[in-house]
């Protein structure tokens, strides 16, 4: 049979048919907006003719996608079904992208390879180019799709993943959809040059390409010539469509404040649909009953799956609560300290748990800034490990933390797990949104079907004349977030078997090192075997004794220890609590102690106010009241920055001599 464009006319009928199916589907959804049935809708009209030449490209399962909200014709080109679409709309309990946990039009599915997208625009950037570093490692020819608006092409992660992807010549296809519009900001207004294609023309291996959106023709020609490059392992593209917004940004928009009616019915003449069924009927392919018969049958289809997904089951309120981690629910007991090899530092520690667990396990990947050997890492930690494990496994990233933690989440999708480095906790911040709203939630918003199972080691702590940017704890801000654990070890065997414990489940982890224990003679302990893992969630018991409970961890367990040499005059029996991992917290053995000691003193180096210490302190409050003899008590850094000066940084810090002085308060209390 004769083909037009390449295209049989099956495969245009086809086309046709997810146009104007997601095109009513957008009609529909609207309704039931309107009906009350559901709280939002973003829609593709306009942008159908785009998405559909991009999908027919790839090989869904095979290869990713990471599609943004507005992908709705390209999602069911890659194979979505109608109702999997409307059950994702309406939230209900079968919601293959996450059981009703997202808002609607975002859009996963684990067995097509629809990685599970979040609400941030241009989050997905440096996801997608994790992915592909994953295609390439498991030596693979998949290639990852990944799509936004002009506008999302300002955030900061859209350039480090440009960067990343050309640097490596990754598969990764980077769709933009250009509608001219960010909700109602015009792209003269956004964009340098008013072109996301001439902003991006000066990286290397990146082929670029712009093209008429509502020509799916064109798009597809466009999709093939990239996708065929990128899986021959040539680099990443860049393709910008020129398509146009037919509805509002979303329903909570009004485009009629900020867009003449004269440009809405301009709009209206390039309206994709109508370009492509006016081309087909007069180039005689297809004829006008067949259009209409399609239109016809979609008609029907839509009310079907309408009614269809009104008798579907929604979650159950008890369903909020599950798939927010994966290990350490129950942590079991503390297996026996197994150290007997020659005593190690922490930093040591750090190092043989890191080599240990890429021996055994070939799908982690350390990586990070200095990393790699020579230098192995500004503290060392990594010293060795490029050299003993190549620089497939072991390698430097770009200064761009944000890429260290979007990559690695895309990496863990794609099976790896990754080790990373943030250089100090003080530069975690451009990384934070990738871990709070990404890494974090991709558990839970995917309802368990993606896990993004990243371990982020990073050095925190004072005490070595950092100043503002070399000191910083900051424990508190991670362990409220949900769904990252948190790990704060003090001496050298914890750090190793909390680390590969940490390597070995499968939840996003923040493991905390702090940097003046790494050498310190005091965090030495015999090497435990290579065997050797401590359940996260299992405080340990420094001391024991009757009449005080101190809780603390970090550099402050040692700090305590220290200041029990000031009180030897008063012959007092304390009890010391090293809490070890912040998330899962072991509140039972706290607890327990305080309700044994009837006082609590709770000691850190982060800042007070709203430091970790005020949640211990609340739970006691709550648990442990009626044993209490007297207020639980903090010590903890004074509420203002680290300043550089030893004079003034040891004035703002915890020190020896203030615990002690507390101790002495809360014991006569
Ligand atoms: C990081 C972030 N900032 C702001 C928003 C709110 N927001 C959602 S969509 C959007 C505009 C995006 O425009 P564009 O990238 O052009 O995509 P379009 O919606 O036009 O297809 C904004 C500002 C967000 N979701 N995430
Ligand atoms: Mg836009």
């Amino acid at each position: 049979m004769s083909r037009f464009q390449g295209f049989t006319k099956k495969e245009l009928l086809d086309i046709y048919r997810i146009m104007f199916l997601s095109r009513k589907m957008d009609e529909r959804m609207l309704r039931l907006l309107r009906q009350g049935r559901v709280h939002f809708h973003i829609g593709a009209s306009g942008h159908e003719a785009a998405q559909i030449g991009a999908a027919l490209n790839f090989a869904p399962g095979k290869d990713w996608a990471y599609p943004y909200y507005r992908d709705q014709a390209f999602v069911l080109k890659w194979g979505q079904t109608i109702q999997e679409l409307f059950l994702q709309y309406l939230g209900k309990k079968d919601d293959l992208s996450g059981g009703g946990r997202q808002l609607p039009q975002h859009f996963g599915h684990k067995a097509l390879r629809i990685v599970c997208q979040s609400s941030p625009t241009g989050t997905q950037y440096l996801q997608a180019v994790g992915t592909a570093m994953g295609a390439v490692k498991a030596k693979t020819d998949e290639v990852v799709y990944v799509s936004s608006g002009e506008g999302a092409t300002s955030e900061g992660e859209f350039h480090e993943a440009l960067n990343w992807a050309s640097r490596d010549k990754l598969p990764v296809i980077f769709h933009i959809e250009d509608n001219n519009f960010a909700i109602s900001v015009h792209k003269s207004e956004q964009t340098s040059g008013a072109s996301v294609y001439k902003m991006v023309s000066g990286y290397e291996n990146l082929a670029r390409f712009e093209v008429d959106g509502t020509d799916v023709f064109e798009c597809a020609k466009t999709f093939a010539k990239a996708v065929k490059r990128s899986r021959k392992g040539e680099g990443p593209a860049l393709i910008v469509t020129n398509v146009i917004r037919l509805l509002p940004h979303s329903s909570s928009d009004d485009h009629s404040k900020y867009r003449s009616k004269k440009e809405l019915e301009a709009d209206l003449k390039r309206d994709p649909i109508d370009v492509f069924s006016k081309r087909v009927i007069k180039e005689k392919i297809i004829t006008k009953k067949e259009i209409q018969s399609i239109e016809e049958v979609v008609s029907v289809v839509v009310d079907e799956a309408t009614d269809w997904v009104m008798e579907q089951p929604d979650p159950e309120p008890e369903d909020a609560l599950k798939n927010l981690y994966l290990s350490w629910h129950n942590p079991g007991p503390e297996p026996a300290y197994n150290g007997n090899g020659k005593p190690i530092m922490m930093l040591e520690a750090i190092n043989h748990a890191l080599k240990e667990e890429l021996e055994r396990n070939d799908k982690i990947v350390v990586y990070g800034e200095d990393v790699a050997d020579p230098k192995g890492g500004v503290f060392n930690v990594t010293k060795g490990l490029s050299d003993a494990f190549g620089n497939e496994r072991v390698y430097n990233s770009p200064i761009a933390e944000a890429s260290i933690v979007g990559t690695a989440i895309g990496l863990a999708v794609h099976g790896f797990k990754p080790v990373v480095e943030i250089q100090f906790m003080d530069y975690i911040w451009p990384a934070m949104m990738q871990i709070k709203d990404e890494l974090a939630t991709m558990l839970y918003r995917s309802n368990g079907n993606y896990k993004a199972d990243v371990v982020i080691r990073t050095p925190v702590g004072a005490y070595i004349h950092g100043a503002l940017c070399h000191s910083q704890n900051c424990e508190s801000i991670f362990a409220h977030i949900p769904g990252l654990r948190v790990i704060f070890p003090s001496n050298a065997a914890d750090a190793k078997g909390l680390l590969k414990e940490a390597i070995r489940g499968e939840d996003p982890v923040l493991f905390l090192e702090h940097k003046g224990l790494y050498r310190a003679r005091i965090t030495e302990r015999p090497e435990p075997n290579a065997d050797y893992t401590i359940p996260l969630g299992r405080a340990k018991i420094i001391q024991e004794g009757e009449d005080l409970t101190i809780v603390t961890w970090g550099m402050q367990v040692h700090q305590s220890l220290q200041a029990l040499e000031k009180i030897s005059d008063l012959n007092a029996s304390i009890e010391i609590i090293d809490i070890r991992t912040l998330n899962p917290l072991d509140s039972e053995t706290i607890i327990n102690s305080v309700k044994k000691t009837g006082k609590a003193l709770i000691i850190h180096e982060d800042h007070m106010t709203g430091g970790f210490g005020a949640e211990i302190s609340a739970r006691l409050s709550s648990e442990a009241f009626e044993y209490l003899d007297g207020p639980v008590m903090r010590v903890a850094a004074e509420d203002v920055h680290h300043p550089y000066h030893p004079n003034l940084e040891n004035r703002v810090l915890p020190d020896v001599n203030g615990i002690a002085k507390a101790i002495r308060k809360i014991l006569v209390y």
